[in-house]
């Protein structure tokens, strides 16, 4: 028998995008580069969100192999993410529709090229905008989602922040909007709510989940961080990236101000990613996470993470009064 407040929690939390997505709850994991692989994703699915496989700059038959491994560990939907400054952008683009997953949201730049093959494959497409006028644009083109996300976000960021982003996202279009970046917790779910968002993806805090496969290191980082310990590098190149201070950022951000080329900036984060989450070098990798880092304070099963924030905004949102 379904308790009381299973049922007010249901009801209230059940919106456009857990309807399209055929999802509990209104939680979407983000397709992180390098950290979302099949464990993290498909374990997110299983406890009733929606967890994205991140193809980051990964070859298309790394994905494919992604895709049937999560199928294994649950019979749930997920998606993938692709990134699309990834020169495998196209291979992966293609593969994502041959293999029909339930979803595909983008990042990095503009998908509309990609829009009528992933539609016509039944694909549920949600790009990340971080302008209305992308927004606006997908819309257009015949995005079912968006995922406005505000520069609190880890990794490459936009200029708006997740408190005006999202409610400007909201009147500019028809289509049921997700929030993210900067939300961790209950208090940010809901107050994304109150924004007009149906939605939440949350990227920092599944990193540190149990089923993350990222070096001890990395979620060492993560917890240990205070609420100013998030740096933006490459301000100057076009590709602002956030991630956690550390002597790579502080390099990075003096090589910055002296202005020296970009080829001498790229070739400190050079597979500095790949350092930090696999190496768990966290001095001189570089080691993405949200400015809502400070918040998160332990290693938690994404069933954990998901069932505590639902519990907490049932009890924010008053639903048992
Ligand atoms: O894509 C992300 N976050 C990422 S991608 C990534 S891998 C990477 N690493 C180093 C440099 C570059 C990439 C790490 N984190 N988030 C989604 C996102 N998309 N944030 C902002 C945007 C965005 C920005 C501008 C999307 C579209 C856009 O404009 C496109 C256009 O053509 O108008």
């Amino acid at each position: 028998m379904p308790q009381n407040s299973d049922i007010g929690r249901v009801e209230i939390m059940e919106t456009r995008v857990t309807r399209l997505l055929g999802i509990k709850y209104p939680i979407i994991q983000g397709g992180m580069a390098w950290v979302a692989n099949a464990e993290l994703a498909a374990n997110v699915s299983k406890a009733g969100g929606f967890g994205f496989i991140g193809a980051a700059n990964a070859p298309a038959e790394w994905v494919r192999g992604e895709i049937e491994r999560a199928r294994q560990i649950t019979d749930k939907p997920f998606g993938v993410n692709v990134m699309l400054l990834s020169e495998h952008a196209d291979e992966v683009a293609q593969v994502v529709a041959e293999e029909k997953v339930s979803a595909v949201s983008t990042g990095a730049g503009n998908p509309g090229k990609y829009m009528k093959m992933w539609k016509d494959a039944g694909i549920k497409v949600m790009p990340v905008v971080a302008s209305v006028a992308l927004a606006k644009l997908m819309e257009r083109a015949g995005a079912d989602m968006v995922i406005a996300e505000g520069m609190e976000s880890g990794g490459h960021i936009g200029e708006q922040t997740t408190m005006t982003l999202v409610p400007q996202v909201v009147d500019a279009v028809d289509i049921p909007v997700v929030a993210a970046g900067g939300i961790a917790d209950a208090r940010g779910l809901c107050a994304a709510f109150m924004l007009g968002a149906e939605a939440v993806q949350m990227g920092t805090r599944f990193v540190v989940a149990k089923e993350s496969t990222v070096h001890k290191q990395y979620k060492e980082r993560v917890i240990s961080a205070r609420d100013i310990d998030s740096v933006v590098t490459g301000r100057s190149t076009g590709h602002p990236v956030r991630s956690l201070r550390n002597e790579m950022t502080r390099q990075y951000l003096e090589m910055e101000k002296q202005n020296v080329s970009f080829e001498e900036l790229e070739h400190l984060t050079l597979g500095a990613l790949r350092k930090a989450v696999v190496d768990g070098d966290v001095k001189m990798g570089t080691v993405m996470a949200g400015q809502i880092a400070g918040l998160i304070k332990k290693e938690q099963t994404c069933e954990e993470i998901i069932t505590e924030i639902m519990d907490k905004a049932e009890e924010l949102l008053k639903l048992n009064a």
